[in-house]
């Protein structure tokens, strides 16, 4: 209850400011709970990941921090909740590279196109140091990294026919994630991109809104994409690392000795979300085969890869100084 000053006689309001300071020394901290975003349903490998981070945050900190992870994407869309986590209005989430990068330029180079040539190759380049760069830009605005996840390869798929070469994609619409890379990635292949927020992509589809989008086989299946686009061509065009990021304001507020505890639960969340991812994609390929869904190989993938000179040309016309990052990457094999 708040006291009105007017009512209240001064010498009084000192005593209970007195009380109220000593009650504080006598208590304990005050527990944190921190609320956490993710897009994926339970039992998606990254939610397994995250709900054992809590656990393991809960228990280690003998519940001096409590996080408690939001699936399904109930907090909101990926871009709002990036928003929402760089303002500590929420304290950790799993974030796709992808729609940071509007947010920290230097991630929008995960975001090009065959990047990497195997998530092998992902996962060393964000191990090392190079993760470490990309860790630093993103905490300027207000975003800890303290892992990273796979999330494997992504590719096109479409309620029309196979998608062999990028003929194929002509006169097609696709939905992308919230990245103008992915608008030109899908122009110069001769598709139409409408970038759209996940949850509204199987309504989309459905409708014919939209005539595909593109993901891993994780996500085509869980979202059940599968049911409604049932051509999935193998292009493996994307190679996007996700973060473990916590809000700056809440990781500040952290002893040493818990962010310590906190870091370490990040890491041993990715070790298992990567182990897991492996599973599930052979899962979540049996699901769809079984659901009639057709998969086509893609034979000559350099047609695909090579149509993607110009989107690396402007995108290095337009930032430079990224220019040394992509060959780092690329050497990083
Ligand atoms: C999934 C990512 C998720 C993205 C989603 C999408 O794990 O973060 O939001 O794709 O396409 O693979 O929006």
């Amino acid at each position: 209850m708040r006291i009105r000053k007017s009512l209240v006689p001064n010498r009084f309001l000192h005593v209970a400011a007195v009380a109220g300071a000593l009650m504080t020394l006598a208590l304990p901290a005050q527990a944190e709970d921190w609320r956490g975003w993710n897009i994926h349903p339970p039992g998606y490998p990254n939610s397994v990941a995250l709900e054992t981070f809590a656990k393991e945050v809960t228990e280690k900190t003998e519940g001096r921090v409590s996080p408690r992870v939001y699936n399904n994407g109930v907090l909101g869309a990926q871009p709002d909740a990036i928003m929402q986590v760089r303002s500590g209005a929420l304290d950790f989430a799993n974030f796709n590279m992808g729609p940071m990068g509007p947010i920290v330029p230097a991630t929008n180079v995960l975001s090009l196109p065959f990047i990497f040539n195997s998530v092998d190759h992902m996962y060393k380049v964000m191990d090392g140091e190079i993760g470490q760069r990309f860790a630093e830009e993103l905490e300027k605005k207000n975003l800890i990294a303290l892992s990273w996840f796979g999330s494997g390869a992504r590719s096109f798929y479409n309620t029309k026919h196979p998608i062999e070469t990028p003929e194929d994609m002509q006169g097609l619409k696709f939905r992308v994630m919230n990245n103008d890379i992915y608008v030109d990635m899908t122009d110069v292949l001769g598709g139409n991109a409408t970038p759209m927020a996940y949850g509204e992509v199987y309504q989309s589809l459905k409708t014919g809104v939209l005539d595909g989008a593109e993901n891993n086989y994780p996500s085509y299946e869980s979202s059940g994409h599968y049911e409604v686009a049932k051509y999935y061509s193998l292009t493996e065009h994307l190679i996007i690392p996700e973060c473990v990021c916590i809000a700056k304001s809440s990781w500040e507020e952290l002893s040493d000795k818990d962010q310590k505890i906190v870091r370490q639960a990040a890491i041993d969340a990715a070790e298992m979300q990567r182990k897991l991812w492996a599973d599930r994609v052979e899962a979540s390929r049996d699901i769809v085969l079984e659901a009639g869904v057709k998969i086509n190989e893609v034979d000559d993938k350099k047609a695909f890869q090579n149509s993607m000179k110009p989107v690396y040309e402007e995108f290095i016309a337009e930032n430079p100084d990224l220019e040394s990052l992509i060959n780092d990457i690329q050497k990083a094999k």
